[in-house]
């Protein structure tokens, strides 16, 4: 488990490699994939709730009809009621820090500038509803609900808009169809949000896109999710805004050096990598740090209740990589581009300016990722497989859209109209050029 590649070899290079190819190829969704989400798409489409109903029977519950799809809010009240007061007080600071935070991030209209006679600013402006993915499946992540939520409500979002999709637990066998957690109905109503559907997957996606007579249609759909989920939203995209991420399974990158505690780096790699199936990458230019984290890893391995999930992680997804140096280091980083970017050096500051692409940067060894995982106040949901190259993770900005505004409070010079009518007679638009003209004077 958990391989060691020296990258200055030809050996240790193609492993590397192929761990990176990969992580990369988690991005690459396949055709046939594509085929089913774009038929889900359309029965969505044009049968509303009939179609949601028939592919939440096929993956989920055979039983499933669609007087399942809204939640009441009396069920919402109630998962609130049940759940456990300090699991309440701690959900509450987490959305307090998420909210303080998403609120300090949100860019103010600029002041303006003039430029030749032109006053122009930008305005931010929230778009009016979000619907927000909320994925089920291994684990009940209700703290991806207030990842999302937060923030765009943090954005200005009207918390009446947000919409909260997620999948019941898949039914197996004869086992009675479960739903979904507690926690993330009893979260909904904590948040002030009313508007939550039982349904996952592909047509999820299509329902807040396209409305069904159970769903409202929303302007811009967010989260996380599987390649269905990932495809389905790159497909929506122009019908309903969309978060514009790939947001897929877990990945860290730590850089250590051996001033970095052992216990702590080895447990972060394990947290990650007890994401089924997450994605881990220790980078090193010391020999007995690797050693050291890989021997702790192992360790801290067997006390772990998703010990197969991990090992299988850390033996197929991930590695340790000897490097040269710092430089070095930075560099694959970089490369690696990862959601979660863990610098567990003595000198984290002033390494900060070289990092160019990572999801999220968690500084020196004292800051686990669990923290940004629950708490701290950036957004959890972040790019993966390597996608943080050209991408953000969800925040405030996210649901702004921004609006440039222009102003000739005292007219245009002579100078600017005959310019302006240049560019417009040499396009062949003499409307737009005399549209300039007549402003003359
Ligand atoms: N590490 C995950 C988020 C998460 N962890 C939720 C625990 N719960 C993706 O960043
Ligand atoms: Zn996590």
């Amino acid at each position: 488990m958990f391989p060691v590649f020296d990258v200055n070899t030809a050996q240790g290079k193609a492993g590397y490699d192929a761990v990176l190819k990969r992580l990369k190829g988690t991005t690459n969704l396949s055709g046939d994939a594509a085929k089913a989400v774009i038929e889900v798409l359309a029965d969505v489409e044009h049968h509303g709730d009939t179609g949601v109903v028939k592919y939440m029977q096929k993956w989920t519950d055979p039983n499933f009809d669609a007087a399942r799809i809204k939640v009441a809010e009396s069920e919402l009240e109630a998962a609130y009621n049940t759940m456990d007061s300090e699991i309440k007080a701690a959900l509450q600071a987490s959305i307090n820090h998420v909210m303080a935070y998403q609120k300090h991030c949100c860019p103010k209209d600029l002041d303006t500038i003039e430029i030749d006679g032109a006053e122009l600013g930008m305005r931010f402006t929230p778009v009016d509803s979000v619907g927000c993915y909320v994925p089920g499946g291994m684990a009940v992540l209700f703290s991806t609900l207030i990842m999302t939520a937060v923030p765009a409500m943090a954005a200005g979002v009207p918390v009446e808009n947000i919409s909260v999709v997620s999948p019941p637990p898949t039914r197996i066998g004869d086992e009675e169809a479960g739903d979904i957690s507690p926690l993330v109905l009893g979260t909904c109503w904590m948040l002030g949000i009313k508007q939550v559907y039982r349904i996952g997957g592909a047509q999820a996606i299509a329902a807040l896109a396209y409305g069904t007579e159970s769903v409202d249609k929303v302007e811009m759909i967010v989260g996380p999710g599987n390649m269905y989920v990932q495809l389905a939203k790159a497909m929506v995209n122009g019908v309903t805004g969309t978060d514009n991420g790939f947001y897929g399974p877990s990945e860290i990158v730590t850089i250590a050096d051996d001033t970095a505690r052992v216990a702590c780096v080895a447990a972060d790699l394990i947290a990650q990598a007890e994401h089924n199936p997450g994605k881990c990458f220790l980078v090193a230019w010391d020999q007995k740090v690797i050693d050291k984290i890989v021997a702790e890893v192992k360790a801290q391995l067997s006390k772990r209740k998703r010990v197969e999930a991990i090992d299988r992680a850390l033996e197929t997804e991930s590695c340790a990589v000897l490097v040269k140096d710092l430089d070095q280091a930075i560099g694959y980083a970089n490369e690696i581009a990862c959601e979660h970017l863990n610098l567990a050096i003595s000198n984290a500051d002033s390494v900060l300016p070289r990092i160019r692409h990572a999801g999220e940067i968690f500084i020196g060894d004292q800051t686990p990722v669990a923290a940004g995982d629950y708490y701290a106040g950036p957004s959890h949901t972040l790019p993966t497989g390597t996608t943080a190259r050209f991408s953000s993770g969800i925040s405030s900005f996210t649901f702004l859209k921004r609006t440039g505004t222009v102003c000739y409070k005292n007219g245009m010079s002579e100078q600017t109209i005959k310019n302006i009518a240049m560019l417009a007679e040499a396009e062949g638009l003499d409307g737009h050029a005399d549209s300039v003209r007549v402003r003359r004077g």
